[in-house]
């Protein structure tokens, strides 16, 4: 068994039945094995049976009132995974299949990207299990509420700074942030995603879906192609999603698909800047069905699909994780697919990934295309310890600053590292380095 395999075994072994953390551990260190070569120091200290192990993991009741006054419990989590270059960031996620398994695996993701962000940043995630579909609004607050009350203690400004993901947007950090302020008393830059009336930061609400399609620019660029003209397929409708298709429409691309849990539309007049508007008010405020765009605009359903058999130059998986699977990307590869951009976090299966790679296309993993959301969340706390707020032309050149040193700094990993081209090896080697050598300084801890 090989040093990377005896680690593998141990992480199994250790965390039964977290099989989305194995997956992404499993894809992460496959990618160290040169590292690890290259680096013998690394094995002496230990690191990665340091890395995989969270610094902290708390996990806790979250009792709530529904409106017909019964006494409804949840279960809230939140990952402290690694503070090595930075206190503990990332975002919490609001869905009924939030288990410690989902979790680990979004926080170890996390480290890698924050890593590459250039900024200071530790890997943090967090959420639970509640389901804020078809809750009322007052329901919504009295939950984040009493998550919040636990959740107070254990984070900071400058220990560890939660933000939104899947089911946690602006209403949902109001009600959190409020909280936290009437406990601890202090107005702080402990939650990012804020509304821009109180400490909020603009273009952090786009910040994903751009920065999804900056990097998939950059990407391009390596092939002298631009987005004019390109036909692309996006899942998902929430946050990532919407900001995806505005970004694209600016580039001149053509976006023809959304989606949500239960279905995908195919409107292949594509989606312009009206139609988008629609769904935005559609998903971000009536909170409605993405089925709702089809009847309105006489765009095709597909009940219970993914939208992956629609051809397409570029695919923006921007839902959630394994919603791309083995027969998922050979179709698309098979259609002419050439670009996938990430906005989900590890939404391509194994096999799917292998398939990408195998087909030579221009294969942008989560942790290097998703990190301009975590990347604006730290331009947000920067603004925040200065009590300054920055204009918005200044953040999305910051952030389009950022998206292209990420790519570089991939390309340049993967190359060095004798894989040009594979942008999974780059971004694991490039994230991994900069923690690996922050975690050699900083002693046996
Ligand atoms: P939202 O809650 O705003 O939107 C999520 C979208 O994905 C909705 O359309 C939702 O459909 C769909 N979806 C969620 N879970 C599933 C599922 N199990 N099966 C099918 N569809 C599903 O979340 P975001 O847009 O913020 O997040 C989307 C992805 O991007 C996640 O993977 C998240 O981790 C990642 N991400 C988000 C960042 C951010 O800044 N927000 C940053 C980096 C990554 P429905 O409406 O039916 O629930
Ligand atoms: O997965 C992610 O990077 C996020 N959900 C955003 C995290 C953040 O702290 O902004």
């Amino acid at each position: 068994m090989s040093y990377i395999e005896e680690i593998l075994d141990l992480v199994k072994r250790r965390n039964p039945a977290e099989y989305e953390f194995h997956q992404a551990v499993d894809e992460v260190l496959q990618s160290l094995e040169p590292v690890m070569e290259k680096h013998p120091e690394y094995r002496e200290a230990r690191i990665l049976e340091r890395l995989v192990e969270p610094e902290r993991v708390l996990m806790f009741r979250v009792p709530w009132l529904s409106d017909k006054g019964d006494f409804e419990v949840n279960r809230g989590f939140r990952i402290q995974f690694n503070s090595a270059i930075g206190p503990y960031k990332g975002g919490l996620r609001f869905h009924p299949t939030v288990n410690l398994g989902i979790m680990k695996f979004l926080a170890f993701e996390q480290i890698f990207k924050n890593s590459l962000t250039t900024l200071a940043m530790g890997g943090g995630k967090g959420g639970s299990d509640f389901d804020p579909k078809g809750k009322s609004n007052n329901e919504v607050m009295r939950f984040c509420q009493s998550f919040m009350t636990e959740l107070c203690r254990h984070i900071g400004p400058d220990t560890d700074v939660p933000a939104g993901d899947i089911g946690v947007g602006a209403r949902e950090i109001g009600f959190m942030y409020g909280q936290y302020k009437r406990i601890m008393n202090e107005f702080t830059g402990v939650l990012t995603g804020k509304a821009l009336r109180w400490g909020g930061s603009l273009i952090r609400p786009e910040a994903t879906g751009y920065g999804c399609v900056y990097l998939a620019q950059e990407m391009l660029k390596t092939r002298k192609e631009t987005f004019e003209g390109k036909v692309c397929v996006v899942s998902g409708s929430g946050n990532v999603a919407q900001y995806t298709v505005k970004k694209l429409l600016e580039l001149g691309a053509k976006p023809v698909t959304l989606s949500d849990s239960n279905g995908f539309v195919y409107d292949s007049k594509g989606i312009d800047l009206k139609k988008l508007e629609f769904a935005m008010e559609l998903k971000n405020i009536r909170r409605g069905r993405i089925k709702e765009y089809a009847d309105k605009f006489g765009a095709e359903y597909h009940d219970g699909k993914r939208p992956w058999s629609i051809p397409c130059k570029a695919a923006f998986p921007s839902a959630t994780q394994n919603e791309i699977d083995e027969k998922d990307a050979e179709t698309l590869v098979k259609n002419g697919c050439t670009v996938v951009g990430e906005g989900a976090n590890m939404p391509t299966t194994p096999e799917g990934i292998d398939v990408f790679l195998k087909a030579n296309i221009l294969y942008g993993p989560g942790k290097a295309a998703n990190a301009g959301g975590v990347a604006t969340s730290g331009l947000e706390m920067s603004q925040n310890a200065m009590r300054l707020s920055w204009p918005a032309e200044e953040v999305d050149k910051r952030l389009k600053q950022i998206m292209v040193s990420i790519h570089d700094a991939a390309a340049k990993a993967a190359a060095d590292y004798g894989f040009p081209g594979n942008y999974v090896m780059g971004a694991n080697i490039a994230g991994f380095v900069k923690v690996a050598e922050a975690m050699m300084d900083q002693g046996h801890v």
